[in-house]
């Protein structure tokens, strides 16, 4: 019998149902994306675009890329999930692998970014009080304006964002709040005794492709280290080869107390997060102090291993090297006033829009880049970021930076 072909829903149903049916916590640009493949993606009318966020760097590798993926279904036919209440046989050899991969003593496994990133608080917490001797209940952590380290209530305790921390109180205590790229904003803080840690992105992303002075994370590091604090270093934004380096502390030579990666991790595949540490301070947490249902499941573990592996293979950091310097030439090209601003590192880019004298805003480029072939998002009203999958090519750079140029120019 003729295969009954399966009515597809049109984009405009989609969007009704998610706003019928879904929470209102996003607002999406008006694209309902069916497909992905390397830097590409198809909408439900199957138009193709360039993604220019990469879900935001966690498809570093490439939608869909075959070898995560393949992976991810092999593992999946065998065992997805036992608990830590048992042993598996891809734990073991997954943390050899990342711990060899990073150079780290161990690794605590967990599943998304803000639950890596709440470990790595509580790492510090515990260190602070069984190793350094703070008093109970005292360890401060020092974070800087602009961060963004997910979305639990002890992370947005910690952020300057009114949107993100607006009436979600009360809120965990504990931190110091420093002004970012400001090593004497550190060394002034670093004067309470009860500073435990300092958590930071070497590149603060959501606040808008921030990159410091060149020496600043190095400088940062020695004066945690002068003070004995525990330098927490988030690249779940960042690393994965993201800015053209391994991870973007690399730029700097500096190896952090505590590493916390996530998204890439897993190729954009399923939510994999990992807490890299040396004994030192990974074994402060003891059996039955810390832990999580899916935290180092067998399909994570698989999945992560192919991913890491794709990263070498395939030379992206060097790739994100060469081509973020070539998009970021072209785009200083572009010669529009709408564009006061073109920053980045590897393929971590952001360009500041000025609105048009008709009101035209970040918005409404995107919209337009949209209608182009190519997807961006804005943040902080004025900032676009560009992050493309690390696999793009010169010529898919070129083209991309002639779609923003076109878009750019018509823009009235
Ligand atoms: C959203 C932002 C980016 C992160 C860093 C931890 C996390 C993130 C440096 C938490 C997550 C995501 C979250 C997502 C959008 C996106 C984002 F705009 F929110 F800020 F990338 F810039 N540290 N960032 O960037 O990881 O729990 O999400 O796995 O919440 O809207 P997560």
């Amino acid at each position: 019998m003729a295969e009954i072909m399966e009515k597809k829903i049109t984009s405009d149903q989609a969007i009704a149902l998610e706003d019928k049916y879904g929470a209102h916590n996003y607002h999406p640009l008006p694209v309902v994306l069916e497909r992905g493949e390397g830097v590409f993606l198809w909408d439900l009318e199957g138009k193709q675009y360039y993604d220019f966020l990469s879900s935001y760097s966690a498809v570093n590798q490439g939608h869909c890329h075959p070898k995560i993926v393949d992976a991810l279904i092999e593992q999946a036919k065998k065992l997805t999930l036992t608990s830590r209440a048992f042993h598996n046989d891809c734990l073991g050899e997954y943390e050899q692998f990342i711990t060899s991969y990073f150079g780290f003593d161990k690794v605590l496994p967990m599943n998304t970014g803000a639950e890596a990133v709440e470990t790595a608080l509580k790492l510090c917490r515990k260190w602070a009080y069984e190793k350094k001797g703070i008093p109970a209940n005292e360890a401060k952590i020092i974070v800087c304006e602009g961060n963004f380290h997910g979305r639990t209530i002890s992370i947005v305790s910690a952020s300057t964002d009114p949107d993100a921390r607006k009436n979600f109180g009360p809120y965990t205590p504990g931190y110091i709040t420093i002004a970012y790229n400001d090593v004497e904003a550190l060394k002034t803080a670093l004067q309470d005794k009860h500073v435990a840690g300092f958590l930071i992105e070497p590149i603060q992303g959501e606040a808008g492709v921030y990159v410091p002075d060149q020496g600043y994370l190095k400088a940062c590091y020695d004066l945690c280290k002068q003070h004995n604090v525990l330098f927490i270093d988030d690249e779940i934004q960042t690393g994965i080869a993201r800015t053209g380096k391994l991870l973007a502390i690399d730029h700097e030579n500096v190896k952090p107390d505590i590493l916390i990666l996530g998204k890439a991790l897993s190729g954009g595949t399923i939510p994999v997060s990992a807490v890299l540490a040396n004994d030192e301070i990974m074994l402060c947490i003891k059996p039955g102090q810390h832990g999580s249902t899916f935290g180092g499941n067998p399909l994570a573990c698989k999945v992560a291993i192919a991913s890491l592996e794709v990263v070498k293979e395939e030379n992206l950091a060097e790739n994100a090297n060469i081509l973020g310097e070539l998009l970021r030439q072209e785009l200083r090209k572009i010669n529009s006033p709408l564009i006061t601003t073109v920053r980045g590192k590897g393929l971590l880019n952001a360009i500041v829009i000025k609105p048009t004298v008709s009101g035209k805003t970040a918005w409404d480029v995107c919209l337009a880049l949209k209608e182009n072939g190519l997807l961006a998002k804005p943040t902080h009203g004025d900032i676009i970021r560009f992050a493309p999958p690390l696999v793009i090519n010169k010529e898919q750079i070129l083209e991309c930076v002639d779609i923003i140029r076109k878009t750019i120019e018509n823009i009235n």
